[in-house]
């Protein structure tokens, strides 16, 4: 906002979270997209402007969320009524999803710390601590489900980098640079965890031998990858900037390259939502496959949120071109003549890519703000030295000594 002197449209928005943003309504909403979209916009809205008005919104909505810790095993529910305050898991399973009861913390430990309230705090950090001792694990590897009854993990042995585990990985390392890199449990955790996607989940691909990360279902490794994945590069880019083995840093600059492919080899130079690789070493097959059902594009955010992390750490500016390529090609392929973008449903179609009238809120958040960093010369511009960004793109400061 002030960054870039919209000052008249910051005004604007202003005065719509003071008049119209009331959170005590009659509606389910689900805890892990409200915290990272709502509760992380206004935290960050309060740091970037100083105006208290964002802080109290964000308390009113932090205890509106609250009552959905409420349960057996203090895992939370997935969603909570903002108004009657009444949580409940899915209506088809009492699991909630590990990326979402482990992605919340960067948000309520900083909502504490601001109002001095320490609940908030206390009920993320039960769930940091919980999961931290749980057994069911494979070399740090978390399995993509947790019930709310027992506390346990379930549908176990499956490993993932992509849907429902993603940010647990992300956020292990984010809470503790937040946090001043103090806390010895989570930085173990979290390079546990990238020992254990280098022995289960890296392979390379045929025939360029690009390295990507895959599945384990069961000790069956699958060629899969999600684009949500391409959060990974970025993530390692970041420990390694903060002083984590070197090792992190190559690792991050080969899954980048491969995350760039996975958009420069379809027809619009756009990524599918997943791909599989190719491991049959013939000439002929390509790497990157993509079956009907994965086609879709919906404007998400990982593959240019890494290209920001990788320039800003290494200064090569082949990282912008790639950027730049990926928003030409939105313009191209997703953008709406009357005003806006859309996801579409092909992005191998360059004819008919397909628009389907949506723009997912994580598109004007995310993904346009990494392109605008990732353009961006300037180092100390929300400084990865000062801020952490939460998985939805809104930067937090780093807790300096207390
Ligand atoms: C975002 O809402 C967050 O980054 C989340 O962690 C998973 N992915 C979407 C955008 O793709």
């Amino acid at each position: 906002m002030w960054i870039l002197g919209l000052k008249k449209e910051f005004g604007e928005a202003r005065r719509w979270v003071s008049k119209k943003l009331q959170f005590q309504k009659d509606v389910d909403v689900n805890l892990f997209e409200s915290t990272i979209r709502l509760l992380g916009g206004l935290l960050s809205a309060y740091h970037l402007s100083g105006d208290a008005l964002f802080l109290q919104k964000a308390e009113d909505l932090g205890n509106r969320l609250l009552p959905a810790f409420r349960t057996p095993s203090k895992v939370p529910y997935s969603d909570v009524n903002l108004g009657t305050g009444v949580a409940r898991p899915p209506r088809w399973t009492s699991d909630s999803t590990v990326a979402e009861v482990t992605s919340i913390q960067l948000e309520f430990r900083e909502l504490s710390r601001l109002t001095g309230a320490t609940k908030f705090r206390e009920a993320v950090e039960e769930v940091t601590k919980h999961v931290h001792s749980l057994s069911g694990k494979k070399d740090g590897l978390v399995p993509m489900f947790i019930n709310v009854h027992s506390g346990l993990f379930t549908h176990r042995g499956v490993f993932t980098l992509g849907a429902r585990a993603d940010s647990y990985y992300e956020y292990l390392l984010k809470q503790w640079i937040q946090g001043g890199k103090t806390d010895q449990r989570l930085l173990d955790d979290y390079l546990e965890a990238v020992d254990g996607i280098r022995k289960h989940l890296l392979r390379r691909s045929e025939p360029s031998k690009l390295t990507f990360v895959g599945e384990l279902a069961h000790g069956r490794f699958s060629a899969k990858m999600d684009h949500l994945v391409c959060f990974l590069p970025g993530t390692l880019a970041l420990g390694a900037h903060h002083g984590l083995p070197a090792e992190h840093m190559q690792l991050a600059r080969a899954l980048m390259e491969t995350c760039y492919q996975m958009n420069r080899q379809m027809e619009t130079g756009l990524s599918p939502e997943i791909v599989h690789f190719n491991l049959q070493p013939q000439k002929s097959q390509k790497d990157v496959l993509v079956k009907p059902a994965d086609r879709h594009n919906l404007l998400r955010p990982e593959t240019v949120e890494s290209l920001f992390y990788l320039y800003r750490f290494t200064g090569d500016r082949k990282y912008q071109d790639w950027g730049w390529a990926i928003l030409q090609n939105f313009n191209t392929y997703t953008r709406v003549p009357s005003g806006g973008y859309s996801s579409i449903s092909n992005v191998q179609d360059p004819h008919d890519p397909q628009p389907r009238d949506k723009m997912e809120s994580f598109f004007l958040g995310e993904t346009l703000k990494y392109l605008y960093l990732l353009f961006s010369d300037d180092p100390a511009l929300l400084s990865l030295d000062a801020y952490v960004f939460n998985t939805e793109a809104h930067p937090l400061p780093i807790w300096g000594p207390a």
